[in-house]
Formats: C-alpha cells, structure tokens, sequence
C-alpha cells in the first residue's frame, strides 16, 4: 500500500513539474554567432535567471524545427512557444506588416529604430497578435536588403530584366521583383544555397549578414547596394502561453526580450561591416548604386497597392512624420 502511494505520489509531481518548469521551443533560423542568435540566446539565459527558472526557453538554431512559413503555423498552434519572424513571410497574412517592407520607406537606420519603437510598432504588433495568435515582444533590425546575382552585376533595373531572383512568400516581394522586370521565384531561405548553386534562379535579394552567412556569396559573386528594402524583424511568443504566465513573468519576459533586442541591434550593426568586408575579401564584386532613383520609381506603384486602405496609409504616415 505505502508503495502504491509513493508511487501514485512520484507520478503527480511528474505531472505537476511541467507546469512550472516546462521548457518552452524556440525558434530561429541562423546559425551560430549570427547577431539574432547570440541574441536569443541571451534573452533565454535572462529570462532564467530573472525568473527563478520559471521560464526556461530552448532555443533551436539554424531552422533545426523547419523553415520560416511552416515554423509561423507551428507557433501559432503552440508546437513552437517562442520565434524570431522577419515580417515578409507575413505580409500576406497581416497587411500592416507590409507598410514596413515597402522598398526606401525608412530613411536610415536611425528613422527604422525609432518607428520601431514608437506608435507604428506598436499598431503593427497589435495587428500581429489580433490576426497570428502571437504577441510580439521586441523588433529586431535586419539591415538593407540588396539584389545579387550570379552571372554579371546589376548597375541599372534593365540589368534586372528576365532575371530569376529568389523571394520570400510574400505577394509585396513578388510585385517589387516584377516591376524591375524580373521573374520572382519563391523559394524557402533553407533551399537557396543549392538553387544558386545549380542555377535554378539567377539571383536573390538579402542583407550583408545573411548573404555572408549563408555562402550566397560564393555562387552569386556580384552584389548591388539597391538597398531596396529594411523589413525588420520580430520576436515573438504564442499567445497562450503568454495568456498563462503571471504578470510578473509577463513584465519579466517582455523586459529581457527588449534587452535583448538592443544586444541584437548593437552587434547587427558590427556584423554588417564585418560581413562586408569578408566577402569582399573572398572576392565578391560590388556594384554600389548611387543612384537609387531609377529603381525607386519602377517600384513607386506598390506603395498605391500595399498601403490601399485608410488604415494603411495612415500607418505610412505615422512612419513619414516620425522624426
Ligand atoms: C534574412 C532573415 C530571415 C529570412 C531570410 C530570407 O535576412 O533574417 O529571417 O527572412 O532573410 O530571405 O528568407
């Protein structure tokens, strides 16, 4: 009888364990000593440790739980508690988060952190969460996206025409590619070392980092400075899991993710140097537009598409008037 009752007594805490200390899945797809990496990885030691260990994240590098459209399904039906999204893989789900991808809408990087920070964020996060079942806790920077390509330089958007240039699953980044007269090709981030490689697209489009980290540069040698685009990025947590934590672990997790978010933003910043000039070392051609005139003209009617509504063009003057 005792035994029975030990035993009966050692299954309930087992059960009871999780509910205090259960590991929450994170997601990410960079790899090791990525900025967003270090980052998150940071914010999960923090949260630990503020919370007693309470809220004990396990963060999963390098897309290990799959790649970025199959992992936001995932964290909106609670298999993953925890991401770091760039928001064109949701531009078709949350218009708001378009205004934010629109090509040249920040001024520089200063004008981005500050509309990050400010009323702007603060609507497209709240769009986030009514829509995807997830709060955004803090914004990450990811730099200026730029076109490169395999074959030969793009100075102009003629050099741009017929192209097959790898995007996002995004309806915005299909119809920027179209108005420079290339064929957009779809293509999960995951599968666009090989399809450079092989040349099932000519091209793609993404930062210094993410061009460096991936090895993009060693099948597409020659990079533009378009800068088209600085479609930020969030971090986010399943809104049911959040639902259950105490306000104290709430003020908690929201605290660290914004410290570590400004880790993120001060070693993003090194990192673009540091890509830079890395793959320049290991001979990549860059083409710097000086003129970006031509390119932003072509694009120009994606602003009446993607920022259609009275809402939207608000949200469009929100980031204009943030000094
Ligand atoms: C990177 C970004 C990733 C992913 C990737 C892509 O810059 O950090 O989250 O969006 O671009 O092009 O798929």
């Amino acid at each position: 009888m005792v035994r029975v009752l030990l035993a009966f007594a050692a299954a309930a805490a087992v059960a009871v364990a999780p509910a205090t200390a259960q590991e929450w899945r994170g997601w990410n797809t960079h790899g090791a000593g990525y900025p967003n990496t270090v980052a998150l990885d940071r914010w999960a030691e923090l949260a630990a440790e503020r919370s007693q260990g309470r809220i004990r994240i396990r963060m999963f590098h390098s897309a290990q739980l799959g790649q970025q459209d199959e992992a936001i399904q995932q964290l909106r039906l609670g298999a993953i508690d925890v991401a770091n999204f760039n928001l064109t893989p949701l531009n078709n789900l949350v218009p708001e988060t378009q205004v934010f991808a629109l090509p040249f809408v920040f001024r520089d990087v200063g004008h981005l952190h500050r509309v990050l920070d400010g009323p702007a964020g603060a609507i497209v996060a709240r769009e986030i969460e009514a829509k995807l079942g997830m709060v955004v806790l803090a914004w990450f920077d990811s730099g200026a996206r730029s076109v490169y390509t395999r074959n030969r330089p793009v100075r102009t958007p003629e050099d741009m025409r017929g192209l097959k240039i790898r995007v996002q699953t995004s309806d915005l980044f299909i119809d920027l590619m179209r108005a420079l007269g290339a064929n957009p090709v779809p293509l999960p981030f995951g599968e666009l070392y090989t399809a450079l490689q092989t040349g099932v697209v000519d091209g793609a489009e993404n930062n210094w980092p993410s061009y460096e980290a991936q090895r993009h540069f060693e099948h597409a040698r020659f990079y533009s400075t378009t800068e088209h685009s600085n479609v930020p990025e969030i971090v986010v947590v399943n809104r049911m899991r959040w639902d259950r934590l105490s306000p104290q672990d709430r003020e908690i997790l929201r605290t660290t993710a914004r410290e570590a978010a400004e880790l993120q933003r001060r070693l993003w910043a090194e990192r673009e140097r540091a890509s830079r000039e890395k793959v320049i070392a290991a001979g990549v051609v860059v083409t710097e537009i000086e003129d970006r005139t031509p390119f932003a003209r072509l694009m120009e009617p994606l602003y009446a598409k993607y920022a259609a509504t009275p809402a939207l063009r608000a949200l469009l003057e929100q980031i204009r008037n943030t000094q």
